[in-house]
């Protein structure tokens, strides 16, 4: 061999062999699956959450896609077949923006970036069911989605009201509440003020007890997560009590978690969208100015309470509904909320911080109506919340709270003047955007008909192609002609609505869509009675709350209008860390890149080039403004995927961040690098030589126990864990090749750790096989996981001999004190022995423990 041949084949050519393996597995369509399989295998349904086409793919979709990829292979391998689709949740603002910045059209914009994501997460050679992709900008997926709107809107699920959104008058739109800043529209900088909209609502709250309940049936999903839902929920019971108005007429209704604090009413307060306040805005000018100033507030509820509080006396009184006799002020206050309970509330400043500010600030009543257990009543600065006994509280005084909430209500219903309920946080879904990327909401309004469903003949309602951008607002709503439709029900001229769906609901459904992709309806309920429920979810805990609610909401009511045969549509599922880097900036404080900085080896670093001094910030999320991102195109290039998606995996266990290193990285191409050189090393090993030595039978045992432990962390989502041991079993393969262990042993080993890596690093793991193995026709993707055998597992054995009809056939290794069925199978298991009983009448078995066992058969 040449010096030249002797040096190229000394390195692994992975930028030769990534592609070629990828082909490989494409050609055998090694991760197609059917609709609905007929070959009998139990199914597995990996599903990682399907990203926003933004451009490129970035290293925490490395981290989620290698996290799903590493499950679904194991399961293949383990016999299952494997549901492993992937699409992209194509709708979105971003498009918008776009085409406003920069004058591309969305869907243009969002074309190129799917075709470059693709691209991306091909070369991370992932074992995706790509003949099941799907875009949810593409008619045929959103045109399913309208269909399955309008089933819901027959069935009393979805609905229209009025309701309030954040307005930014420059730019003539409605804004998201994570785009109003400050009060004040991102884009615009103009103050967000407050407006009416008749919207589009989904009854989410319908099945609000449900999916509250069903939480407690996921035990593989994250304690937190149900946490979070099931706060994000807020059921707290309660009641509804009526004040009526001293003057006489109407009465306001509030909703209570503390009917016991009655007796405490210090003021009533209504939102500024309360009709009350509504009504004092007309008569008195203060009044308006006063719910104006709230309106401006915005209504997301984080921006009410971080905001002042702030009232205005509408000069009302009301009766106190137990003492009739007694009457409280009627306020206009800016921390309560239209959106909640009735809008309205009693204020009792002893037992409730927000009142008592309030109470403090406008010189309002407090007094306080539950007394410590000491039997001290008195008002300290912060408002008393704990235990105690009524008082100053009429027929419940020397109650405890519990016992006073039941005596209120029932007194409150005796009087017709309220009943307990059940309030909720969860509001219905609003479910209209003034957008125009995005699904077609299928409504028309017509003067004479009022709201008329598209007829599903007439789906899809497609987006229209020629639209500006150049004015605010919704192009749909300026579109010259595609508004403009003839009336369903009687033909006179009506218009569409133009509002476009939120993009929750794309994506509350496409892991249905993805069981039968090409169904001429939604889905196809055989295909998703076959695949569904998901197995193992996986994405980031920024999805905790809304996307799984939604999704877990509408498999709920297509459930319930007999449409699927699952409910709750994630049996389990695995939130991911970030990946973080360090940040750098130079001597004036600008942000440089990885790519410009030389990490020095005391930690500290340099600029490349210039030498100038820089500063190292801690790991953090990547993200544009710190310049701290890392592109996983140009990892690839340089390193290859397979250790790319090693990284990722090792360190720390998936579910923590972990912090992307240039030397983490080299770390795992060497790991790489070393298990070819095993792979190469081994000489054409001499037939059929059998195991020698202890060094050649440790290392069996050692590749026994290695494949023991890979496949119990792969099972617990200890990917780390795996690793770990291939790390070490790979450095015992070293071990035994400069020890001179049998190369027969050595290469059953190393094709024993293909397999085991495979999950992880898939392309070595076939270019490995090939090469120890070249005849082998199968496909390392095609191979069944390997099994440890028991008996190689024992660190401490004892020989017990087998026997059959009393004469010694064999002995096989056990732990200490195995029990008798465990040493009956391991001595069946011995192909002598087995030989020797198979077919035979099984008279009796024998045990003497650690000893001895014998197999008296007939004949
Ligand atoms: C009187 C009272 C006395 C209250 C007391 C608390 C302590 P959760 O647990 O979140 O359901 N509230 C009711 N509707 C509201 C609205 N629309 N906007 C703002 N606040 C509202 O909270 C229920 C409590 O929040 C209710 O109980 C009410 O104040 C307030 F010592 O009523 B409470
Ligand atoms: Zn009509």
């Amino acid at each position: 061999m040449s010096d030249r041949a002797e040096a190229a084949a000394a390195a692994y050519d992975f930028r030769a062999a990534e592609p070629r393996w990828q082909a490989a597995w494409a050609e055998r369509s090694c991760f197609r699956v059917e609709d609905v399989p007929t070959d009998g295998k139990p199914k597995y349904y990996v599903l990682e959450m399907f990203p926003y086409p933004s451009g490129s793919i970035h290293v925490g979709h490395v981290r989620n896609y290698t996290l799903g990829d590493v499950v679904a292979r194991y399961k293949r391998a383990r016999g299952f077949a494997v549901l492993h689709p992937m699409g992209w949740d194509a709708f979105g603002l971003p498009a918008e923006n776009a085409a406003r910045d920069r004058g591309v059209h969305p869907a243009t914009w969002t074309r190129t970036n799917i075709a470059a994501m693709r691209a991306g997460l091909k070369r991370i050679g992932l074992s995706l069911d790509w003949s099941r992709e799907v875009a949810t900008c593409d008619p045929a997926y959103y045109g399913h989605q309208q269909a399955l709107f309008l089933e819901m809107f027959r069935a009393g699920l979805a609905y229209r009201r009025e309701s309030w959104v954040n307005w930014d008058p420059v730019d003539g739109t409605v804004l998201a509440n994570e785009q109003v800043i400050d009060g004040r529209g991102w884009r615009s900088g103009a103050a967000v003020e407050k407006r009416q909209l008749s919207q589009w609502f989904m009854r989410i709250t319908d099945y609000a007890e449900d999916l509250l309940a069903a939480l407690d049936d996921l035990p593989r999903w994250p304690e937190r997560v149900r946490t979070m839902q099931a706060r994000w929920m807020g059921r707290s019971e309660g009641a509804r009590v009526r004040f009526p108005l001293a003057a006489g007429g109407d009465s306001i209704e509030v909703f209570t978690t503390r009917p016991d604090t009655l007796f405490g009413l210090s003021f009533v307060a209504v939102a500024a969208e309360h009709p009350i306040a509504v009504a004092a805005a007309a008569r008195d000018p203060a009044a308006a100015a006063f719910v104006a100033e709230c309106r401006s507030l915005g209504t997301s509820e984080e921006a009410i309470e971080t905001a002042e509080k702030r009232g205005f006396d509408t000069g009302l009184r009301v009766r106190h509904p137990l003492d009739p006799a007694r009457t409280a002020p009627v306020w206009i206050a800016n921390f309560v909320l239209m959106e909640y309970g009735t809008g309205a509330i009693f204020g009792c400043p002893a037992h409730d911080q927000r009142d008592l500010e309030f109470a403090r600030k406008y010189g309002l009543d407090v007094t306080a109506v539950v007394a410590r257990p000491d039997g001290d009543a008195s008002v300290l600065v912060d408002a008393y919340t704990g235990p105690g006994r009524m008082v100053n509280s009429g027929f419940i005084d020397g109650m405890e709270p519990d016992a006073a909430k039941a005596a209120v209500i029932l007194a409150l219903k005796d009087k017709g003047l309220g009943a307990g309920v059940v309030n909720w946080r969860l509001r219905d879904w609003g479910v209209s955007r003034q957008r125009y990327w995005g699904c077609p909401i299928p409504m028309i309004h017509c003067a004479a008909c009022g709201v008329v469903p598209v007829p599903d003949a007439d789906l899809p309602v497609v987006l229209p192609e020629d639209v500006a951008f150049d004015r605010p607002g919704n192009p749909l709503d300026h579109h010259p002609t595609w508004k403009h439709v003839a009336c369903p029900s009687c033909g006179a001229a009506a218009v569409r609505e133009t509002d476009t769906f939120d993009t929750f609901v794309d994506s509350s459904w496409y892991f249905l869509r993805f069981c039968s992709p090409a169904a001429a309806a939604a889905f196809d309920r055989a295909a998703v009675d076959q695949w569904m429920p998901v197995d193992q979810y996986i994405g980031g805990v920024e999805h905790a709350i809304l996307h799984l609610l939604y999704a877990r909401f509408f498999t709920r009511a297509l459930h319930a209008t007999g449409r699927v045969g699952v409910a709750e549509p994630f049996a389990g599922l695995f939130t991911q860390g970030m990946v973080t880097h360090e940040s750098y900036r130079g001597e004036d404080g600008r942000w440089l890149t990885p790519g410009e900085v030389e990490k020095l080896p005391d930690g500290s670093a340099r600029a490349r080039g210039t030498g100038e001094a820089v500063t190292v910030g801690r790991g953090e999320k990547m993200s544009k403004s710190k310049m701290n991102v890392v592109d996983p195109g140009a990892i690839i290039d340089a390193y290859g995927a397979d250790t790319a998606r090693w990284f990722v995996l090792s360190d720390n266990p998936p579910e923590r961040d972990i912090e992307w290193t240039e030397a983490g990285v080299a770390g795992a191409f060497r790991f790489m690098g070393r298990v070819w050189r095993l792979a190469a090393g081994l000489e054409s090993p001499s037939q059929g030589a059998p195991p020698q030595g202890e060094a050649g039978a440790a290392l069996l045992r050692l590749m026994h126990r290695t494949i023991d432990a890979v496949t119990s962390a792969l099972e617990g989502f200890a990917f780390n864990v795996a690793v770990a041991r291939l790390y070490e079993f790979v450095a015992a393969l070293g071990e035994a090749e400069r020890a001179g262990v049998d190369a027969a042993v050595r290469r059953e080993a190393v094709l024993v750790l293909a397999r085991l890596i495979a999950p992880m690093a898939p392309h070595l793991a076939e270019e490995v096989q090939a090469m120890v193995d070249p005849g082998c026709a199968a496909l390392i993707a095609d191979q069944a996981w390997p099994v440890a055998d028991p008996a190689m597992l024992v660190v401490d054995s004892v020989t017990v001999a087998v026997q059959v009809n009393g004469k010694l056939r064999a002995t096989v290794a056990l732990p200490p004190g195995a029990p008798a069925e465990a040493a009956f199978a391991a001595a069946e298991a011995d192909p002598n022995v087995g030989k020797l009983i198979e077919g035979k009448r099984m008279i009796k078995r024998i045990h003497v423990p650690d000893r001895i066992v014998n197999f008296v058969v007939a004949g």
